[in-house]
C-alpha cells in the first residue's frame, strides 16, 4: 500500500504544532464550491490588477477554480478561491460604471476588443451571483510563530498546496518554508494572504495536497528530526507522489527549484 500523507502523524513526527484557525484569513469552514468548468466570470486580471476581464472556469480544485481570461494565452492560468475578492459575477464591473478590459497580452488587435467582448458574452454560461462568496475578514494581529505548521500555495507551482512551516515572522509578514525543499520554494507574505490555509483545508476542500519534498531538512526550526536517522532515512525513501494535477507550464527554466534527484511533478 502507498503510504499517504498524514498530518496527525507528521505533526508527531515532527514534534511540531498547526498554526491555529484564527491565524488565517480564512472561513472555519471552507465555502462550497460550486462553479461549473466553461461558465464565465469578472476577474482582476493577476498580471495588471487595475483591469476587470472576463474569465472561464477551466478547472476546479477544491475551494478554488482554475481561471483563464478570455482573449488570453493558455500559458498564464490562475487559481483563485471561490471567496475571492478578486472575482465577481458578470455586470459587476459595469453596475460600478466601469469598464471590462482586454487581458495583458490579448491576443487580437486592440480594436477588435469591443467585438471580441460582444462575442465571447454572447450565450455565454454566466456563473450565478450565487457561488461567489464573501471574503473573510482579516486576521488581526498576526499571531503566527515560528515553527508552526501550515497547508500553502507553492507560488512557484500555483495549482500545488504543500506542508509548509512558519520559518520567520517579521510585523505583518510571515515566512512560508515548504517542507522538504530546501528553501527554493519559499517565501515572504502577510499573514492574511488567501495563499496560506490551516492544516486539514485540503482533506476538507478535497483539493489535493501534496506530499513534502524528500529532502532530509524537513525544518530549520527543529534540530531534533536532523538527528534521528531512522526517521530520515525512511522520508528520504518515500517516492514522490505521481497523483499530482499536470502543471501548466509556465516557460520555467529547466530545473530551476529542483533539487538533486527530485523527479519532476
Ligand atoms: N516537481 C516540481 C514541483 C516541485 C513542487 C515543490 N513544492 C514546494 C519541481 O521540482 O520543480
Amino acid at each position: 500500500a502507498k503510504e499517504q500523507f498524514n498530518w496527525d502523524d507528521y505533526l508527531k513526527e515532527t514534534e511540531s504544532v498547526a498554526a491555529p484557525l484564527h491565524c488565517f484569513r480564512q472561513s472555519r469552514i471552507p465555502p462550497t464550491n460550486d462553479f461549473k468548468v466553461g461558465m464565465k466570470l469578472e476577474a482582476h486580471d493577476p498580471r495588471n490588477v487595475t483591469s476587470v476581464c472576463i474569465a472561464t472556469v477551466i478547472g476546479i480544485t477544491g475551494a478554488r477554480l482554475r481561471l483563464r481570461l478570455d482573449g488570453s494565452d493558455n500559458k498564464n492560468d490562475f487559481w483563485r478561491l471561490v471567496d475571492s475578492s478578486d472575482i465577481q459575477p458578470i455586470g459587476t464591473c459595469e453596475k460600478k460604471g466601469g469598464m471590462l478590459q482586454p487581458p495583458l497580452g490579448f491576443q487580437m488587435n486592440a480594436s477588435s476588443w469591443p467585438m471580441f467582448l460582444l462575442r465571447t458574452l454572447n450565450g455565454a454560461e454566466m456563473a450565478p451571483a450565487a457561488f461567489f462568496k464573501k471574503e473573510p475578514p482579516k486576521p488581526v494581529p498576526n499571531c503566527f510563530k515560528v515553527g508552526m505548521k501550515l497547508e500553502a500555495i507553492d507560488r512557484k507551482n500555483p495549482y500545488l498546496i504543500c506542508p509548509a512551516t512558519i520559518g520567520d515572522v517579521k510585523g505583518d509578514e510571515v515566512f512560508v518554508t515548504f517542507d522538504g525543499w530546501r528553501g527554493a520554494f519559499d517565501y515572504w507574505c502577510r499573514c492574511d494572504s488567501r495563499d496560506i490555509f490551516p492544516v486539514g483545508w485540503c482533506s476538507l476542500t478535497g483539493d489535493a495536497l501534496q506530499p513534502p519534498g524528500n529532502n532530509v531538512s524537513i525544518t530549520k526550526s527543529s534540530a531534533k528530526i536532523q538527528s534521528s536517522p531512522s526517521k530520515v532515512t525512511r522520508r528520504s525513501m518515500q517516492s514522490p507522489q505521481k497523483s499530482a494535477p499536470v502543471p501548466a507550464q509556465r516557460g520555467r527554466k529547466p530545473g530551476r527549484g529542483k533539487p538533486p534527484g527530485q523527479s519532476a511533478v
